[in-house]
């Protein structure tokens, strides 16, 4: 019999489940831009452009296949896909719906309830667009008490027999070659200028649709540069693979003062909304170093990001929901000042992720895990405030993505189930990383007084404040052990200085 084949805002691929079987002589797809979806945060702009475009553009790519089309402007006033699919079944005739499961608990609960709602079968297939189902994920995580991304990892480099030599041995003898993927940025070379796009009839239409519709929400669309089809989708990265990728590993967690992106691949919210394939773009990779054109260390490093943490995070996300979203080790509950949604602060690191992050929905692992999450973690942000800022500020976030990322690595929310300690760290480290101290008014060095950065004093006042959590952590042994040994009145006056950073700059 006849079937609606629904396809979210973020699975627009062909090799989408509910598409491979479809038969475009009976069965009818359906897409809908809906206000419930495009504000259940206040999600950025370029994010929103992306998606309608990039499903304008999915849904016309159906119809030249044959297919026919129901598709559901954003102008129309539909509220919820419920309702959209409501319609859609009285329009097509169709007596089942088939959708992909979605990316997000939350939508999950709401489409287990359809059966019921709507009187129809519904069928939801599993999202075969990840390289490890939930199932894989599971039968590995199963008995372990710590979910380590390392050893997953190899588990996917041998199981997609990416870099792996003919003796079934890691490419060069090693697994993982991070160590090589550190060096700070002192602009010794030269960022490649990164081509523009061009923003065609369909995407300037949502464009002035989006500037309507959500004057609020950040977002500069003057900047806007994303791909919204399939072939520019693999046309950037095409790019990133010739002018970037030979540099990406060395400066992958690098901070410039210069460029918002540098040697980065800026493909996540293609793979995440259906436009790249994760094998096909590691593949790649792999192509091009066996070629010659990039160094191990960082096909490898790019590799461990697609093949390891990508699916990795969506793995421990489907594995610890829903109680996960409320988990809060260090009981974190300071409200996100309102500089998070300006990028006004003197803090000339976090200032610049801020403004990028807001401006164009981007920026690297670095700036979001060790500036603005070390940042809300040292100052013991409310958790729930800014996962939520994240999942609303970012082009490629999903909670599936976002959460784990978030809660687990930056603000060691899970106590560990991700990651083996903290990422806290003091000024040093973001000066050792990057410029952007030179440019900044205050001073890495210093820890207290007028000109002292704010993360070192805070950095001691995390230590201090949560010491006895800390302390059970053997990785933590040596600075906790350290800060003990510290005169009290030193200690005193760092943690009052910290304090004070506290009552001041927070609420400035
Ligand atoms: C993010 C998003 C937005 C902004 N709008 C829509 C929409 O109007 N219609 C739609 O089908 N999907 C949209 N999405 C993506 C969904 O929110 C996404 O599918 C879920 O969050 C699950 O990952
Ligand atoms: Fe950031 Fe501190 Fe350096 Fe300023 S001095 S850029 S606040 S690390």
């Amino acid at each position: 019999s006849k079937t609606l084949r629904l396809v979210l805002g973020d699975q627009l691929s062909l090799e989408n489940p509910v598409l491979v079987n479809a038969d475009p002589d009976r069965d009818c797809v359906l897409l809908a831009e809906v206000a419930e979806e495009a504000s259940y945060v206040t999600h950025n702009r370029h994010k929103i452009v992306l998606i309608f475009s990039a499903m304008r553009h999915f849904a016309e790519l159906l119809r030249e296949k044959g297919f026919t089309v129901i598709y559901r402007s954003f102008d129309e006033g539909v509220s919820s896909l419920q309702e959209a699919v409501a319609e859609g079944l009285k329009k097509s005739k169709a007596e089942a719906l088939l959708v992909t499961a979605p990316g997000e608990y939350r939508l999950l609960e709401v489409m287990q309830g359809w059966e019921s709602a709507l009187g129809v079968s519904v069928v939801l297939q599993d999202d075969g667009r990840f390289l490890s189902s939930i199932d894989d994920f599971e039968t590995w995580a199963d008995g372990r008490k710590q979910l380590r991304m390392e050893y997953f990892y190899r588990e996917m480099r041998r199981r997609y027999e990416l870099l792996m030599d003919e003796d079934g041995e890691p490419e060069g003898g090693q697994w993982n070659y991070d160590a090589d993927n550190r060096k700070g940025w002192r602009a010794q070379i030269d960022v490649p200028e990164r081509p523009a796009v061009t923003v065609d009839k369909v995407t300037r239409e949502v464009i002035d649709l989006v500037e309507k519709h959500f004057p609020d929400n950040p977002g500069d669309l003057r900047e806007f540069r994303l791909a919204v089809t399939r072939e520019d989708a693999q046309a950037q990265f095409d790019w990133f693979c010739e002018h970037a990728l030979d540099n990406f590993g060395t400066y992958q967690d690098a901070l410039a003062e210069e460029s918002p992106w540098m040697f980065h691949g800026l493909i996540s919210m293609y793979l995440n909304i259906g436009l790249l394939e994760p094998l096909a773009v590691c593949q790649q990779v792999e192509a091009a170093w066996r070629r010659g054109d990039c160094s191990l260390s960082g096909a490898e490093g790019f590799i461990r990001q697609v093949l390891g943490w990508r699916e990795y995070v969506r793995g421990v996300y489907w594995h610890a929901m829903p109680d996960y979203a409320k988990r809060n080790t260090f009981d974190a509950k300071r409200s996100l000042p309102a500089w998070f949604w300006s990028g006004d602060t003197d803090m000339r690191c976090l200032s610049q992720a801020l403004k990028q992050s807001l401006d164009l929905g981007y920026a690297h692992h670095i700036q979001r895990l060790m500036v603005i999450g070390n940042f809300a973690l040292l100052a013991g942000l409310d958790v729930s405030e800014v996962c939520d800022w994240y999942l609303a500020v970012y082009v490629d976030a999903f909670e599936w993505v976002e959460l784990p990322n978030t809660l687990g690595m930056a603000l060691h929310g899970d106590k560990g189930l991700m990651a083996s300690k903290p990422y806290a760290a003091s000024g040093k480290y973001i000066q050792r990383q990057g410029n952007h101290c030179k440019a900044c008014r205050y001073d890495p060095k210093e820890t207290t007084g007028e000109g002292a950065c704010p993360y070192n004093s805070l950095y001691w006042h995390f230590i201090d404040r949560h010491q006895e959590y800390l302390t059970r952590n053997a990785r933590m042994g040596l600075i906790i052990g350290g800060w003990k040994k510290r005169k009290a009145e030193d200690r005193d006056a760092i943690v009052r200085w910290g304090d004070r950073i506290l009552a001041t700059v927070l609420d400035a």
